[in-house]
């Protein structure tokens, strides 16, 4: 039973039809829901989630520092009796997996929705998981929809469980379900009254006399859930007339499954935890084979095979990354022996696409300190993390040797520091990390780096905002969400309540390629804590001042290719030519250009320019004219 009223004062909707991604309807949906307070953090494919939200009235919307802090954020709402709700990338579930784990015990008040968008494919992220697991785990209801108008639908369904059943309810997505645009038919919203926070501590202070008793009820919960999951109107049975094999199906294979056998009978799970056991042995009970379409996991699939059912799943289908109708139209065909179509008339030699590696932006304030790090490589080992800087791993710099997850490159550190060992291990210990990644779950590898005495060098790289998910605010950048005016974190007095001593806390420009360079070595050197801040603003901000554009001078130009190096994508290769030293040794030289359009005049490349062929181009031009 649900404490929260509903007062029915619609405030204006739409019923006209909007093509919207799914991460805009679920938004929508939120917002119709009358829901009170949305946390999140960014995080690809969820990001745009709370982006989107963020534009309606009526509700608090937050970047939070990080998942676990939005989620409890969330709980703190809920249990106040108001509608909450918490976005985040499938890793982002892992960091908040500490309170889901304990309020699946406490429940719900307000109902609470935690939409995790898993990276099928792994276009964006460090790892491709399941996060449908979190559910058997946490015992608590998942939802999965195929598509944009699915998820609006299932949203605000979502809401409605998790206050009947008072338990908080995951929205399971990918990518295809986050980023694809489909027509949705929004409505109103519905406000709702909020109740406030009763005090009951044997519902919320979960010590273990108090947590003991809640664990039989959330069983309880389950059970019911699984009752209720087979006669919930949003898992659908679609008959079909082909009995060779039915399908149990959830998220978006199930538009594939479709797309490949459009007769086919199957169950399609909008509640795919608890599964509905019964409507699937009904078909099985009418098929031939009976088959599980699911990304990733076999996890569906091993429930039914632990259920007593024969199922067909991840041994005909693949494991990994996306099912499309190609992937599973043949495989099942195999399965039950119908022949390939005729291939359809041979359209041509694909074209080919020239490769693009991805690369930081021209005048990336990361260009410099990779650049530097690379000139001090053989004296260092580098422990990276997550975020625009991880490309410092790649060419040209080579220049970031881990990244797991993020926060991680300050224990990490801290451990190579502490084990000692020959070879590399000798080397002076560095953790790069972004402000967003810092603040994220990074200070408190920090603290524990300067608790444990450490010999670690930190280096921060503060360029106003988090780069790698499109330029959210964070408490470093001094704006909220709505972009408007917020507390801005000062780095250097952050470092220094961590306990790093204020003498070697440094904060440089990264444009200053020597001044870096020097700052870098000479706090590698110090056998103590010590953190490097950067404080150039990424130039895809507001903040980002462009300069004059440079360009290379032909005649003072070696071809040595030092700016190359540098790996700004501005530079490029003019022409190679074969050229000698003064001793007669053959070298190959690289002329080089610069794209006076991607230029912004940032000047590392004059730094890194040894014969001052590289001028702005403002300035070559009045040479010119004067003479
Ligand atoms: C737990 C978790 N949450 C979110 C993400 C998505 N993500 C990757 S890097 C990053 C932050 C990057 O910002 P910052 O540290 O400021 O570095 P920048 O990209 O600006 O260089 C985010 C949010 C993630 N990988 N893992």
């Amino acid at each position: 039973m649900t404490m929260v009223a509903e007062t029915m004062t619609a405030k204006s909707g739409s019923g006209a039809r909007r093509l919207l991604s799914g991460d805009e309807a679920i938004a929508r949906a939120v917002w119709e829901s009358g829901t009170r307070v949305a946390a999140g953090y960014p995080g690809t494919p969820a990001t745009e989630i709370l982006e989107s939200l963020a534009q309606y009235s009526g509700l608090h919307t937050e970047w939070s520092v990080n998942e676990k802090v939005a989620l409890e954020v969330a709980l703190g709402a809920s249990m106040a009796g108001a509608r909450a709700f918490c976005a985040m990338k499938h890793v982002g579930l892992n960091v908040a997996s500490d309170p889901l784990m304990t309020m699946t015990l406490t429940g719900v008040i307000g109902g609470l929705v935690i939409a995790v968008a898993d990276d099928v494919g792994q276009s964006s992220s460090q790892n491709e998981q399941d996060s449908r697991y979190w559910g058997r785990f946490a015992h608590v209801p998942v939802l999965e929809p195929a598509d944009s108008q699915e998820a609006y639908a299932m949203t605000k369904r979502a809401f409605e469980l998790s206050e009947q059943f008072e338990t908080l309810v995951i929205l399971r997505l990918t990518t295809r379900v986050c980023h694809v645009k489909a027509l949705v038919t929004p409505g109103e919203r519905v406000e709702r009254r909020v109740p406030g926070f009763t005090i009951n501590p044997a519902r919320w202070v979960m010590v273990p006399a108090n947590a003991k008793k809640r664990v039989p009820l959330q069983l309880e919960r389950e059970r019911k859930l699984a009752v209720f999951g087979e006669s919930f109107d949003l898992t659908i049975d679609e008959p079909g007339d082909d009995r060779r094999a039915g399908f149990v199906v959830s998220g978006p294979a199930y538009l594939h499954l479709r797309e490949a056998f459009p007769n086919a009978p199957l169950i399609k799970l909008g509640l795919s935890y608890p599964l509905p056991l019964e409507r699937i042995r009904a078909l099985a009970a009418t098929v031939d084979k009976l088959v599980v379409v699911e990304e990733t996991e076999p996890l569906i699939e091993g429930e039914l095979r632990a259920a007593g059912l024969t199922v067909y799943g991840k041994d005909i289908l693949p494991r990994i990354g996306e099912l499309t109708a190609d992937i599973v139209g043949p495989a099942i065909r195999r399965l039950i022996g119908e022949p390939e179509p005729a291939a359809p008339p041979a359209r041509g030699p694909a074209p080919s696409v020239f490769p693009r590696p991805p690369t930081l932006c021209a005048a990336c304030p990361h260009i410099g300190v990779f650049h530097t790090l690379f000139a001090m490589r053989r004296k260092v080992v580098i422990m990276g993390d997550i975020g625009c800087y991880t490309l410092g791993a790649g060419h040209p710099w080579h220049a970031l040797d881990s990244c797991i997850s993020m926060g991680a490159a300050m224990g990490m550190a801290l451990g190579i520091d502490k084990a000692g060992g020959e070879g590399d291990a000798k080397k002076a210990v560095l953790a790069v990390m972004g402000d967003s990644t810092f603040l994220h779950m990074g200070m408190q590898g920090l603290l524990n780096i300067v608790y444990n005495r450490g010999n670690v060098t930190a280096l921060i790289l503060d360029n106003r905002t988090t780069g790698m998910t499109g330029g959210q605010n964070h408490p470093g950048t001094g704006h909220e969400i709505h972009g408007l005016a917020a507390p801005q974190v000062d780095f250097a007095k952050l470092c220094e309540a961590l306990g790093v001593k204020p003498e070697r806390i440094k904060v440089v420009n990264p444009y200053d390629l020597n001044g870096l360079f020097r700052t870098i070595r000479d706090e590698i050197k110090v056998p103590e804590p010590s953190v490097v801040i950067t404080n150039q603003p990424c130039t895809l901000i507001g903040e980002f001042v462009r300069r004059e554009a440079h360009q290379v001078l032909d005649d003072k130009c070696t071809g040595c290719g030092s700016c190359m190096d540098l790996g700004c994508p501005a530079i490029s290769v003019r022409e190679r030519a074969e050229k000698h030293t003064a001793d007669g040794e053959a070298f190959e030289a690289t002329y080089t250009q610069i794209d006076a359009r991607a230029c912004t005049g940032c000047t590392m490349c004059v730094a890194a320019c040894n014969h001052g062929a590289i001028q702005p181009i403002a300035n070559t031009a009045a040479a010119g004219s004067c003479c």
